[in-house]
């Protein structure tokens, strides 16, 4: 196969993938109906509704899983911020690193738990880049041109983090390594893999899945699969 013959075919399957989870979201697949629960709420399950465990990590994308070499690696932070931040790896790396367990869950219905993750904290990035008053919402690009957005309130949490490393290892390529967003609250596509830059903004910015009939918000326990 020749090279265009490669990027055709791989356009006609990411055609069809997107077509298909367009399909779903229009039906409401996947919806169980269940008692949404709350964030706030100390009693509610650890399993969101609708989901079943594993303990494998399935690897989820729209087919191309770009190739970011840390000498190539740059991250942004920008738009309504104090003092915006553009950062190579060395700095990335020299922010202060925590470490974390979180549990992951899919709007295909998957859930991991106990994932120990290392990185930035949000809040951490956040208090150095300073939102200005008007931020009220955050959206995430990545290098393969997907974006996700997210209140700037979910993104201001003390779970939530830019990882790096996974059970002790550098994050894989498949999984957004270098570097990707972590929002472990909300369902995962609001976690931007091989992540570029981190824009804040006033108005809300609906993102790749977003716009194709995904919840805007991705709560797992209200169950906000599509919206
Ligand atoms: N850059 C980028 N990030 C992305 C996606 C993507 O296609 N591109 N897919 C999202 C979706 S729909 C899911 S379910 C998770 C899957 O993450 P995983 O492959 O590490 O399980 O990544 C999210 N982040
Ligand atoms: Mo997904």
């Amino acid at each position: 196969m020749t090279e265009n013959e490669d990027a055709a075919t791989l356009g006609q399957g990411r055609a069809k993938l997107i077509a298909r989870k367009e399909e779903w979201a229009r039906e409401g697949r996947l919806l169980t109906g269940a008692t949404p629960g709350s964030n706030a709420d100390p009693d509610r399950p650890r399993l969101p509704p609708g989901q079943t465990l594993v303990r494998d990590w399935p690897v989820l994308d729209l087919g191309v899983q770009p190739d970011v070499p840390p000498a190539k690696f740059r991250l942004d932070v920008d738009g309504l911020v104090e003092a915006p931040l553009s950062l190579d790896w060395e700095g990335y790396m020299a922010l202060p690193q925590v470490e974390s367990v979180s549990d992951i869950h899919c709007v295909t219905q998957w859930s991991r738990y106990d994932n120990h993750w290392q990185g930035v904290a949000a809040r951490e990035l956040l208090s150095r880049v300073r939102p200005k008053p008007d931020a009220r919402f955050v959206v995430f690009h990545s290098h393969d041109g997907y974006t996700t957005n997210v209140p700037l309130e979910d993104f201001d949490q003390p779970d939530a983090m830019l990882a790096h490393a996974w059970e002790g290892r550098p994050l894989t390529r498949q999984h957004g390594g270098p570097l990707r967003g972590l929002i472990p609250r909300l369902y995962l596509w609001k976690s931007a893999k091989w992540l570029r830059r981190i824009e804040l903004v006033t108005f809300d910015r609906p993102g790749f899945w977003e716009l194709r009939g995904y919840h805007d918000h991705g709560d797992p326990w209200r169950e906000e699969r599509y919206g």
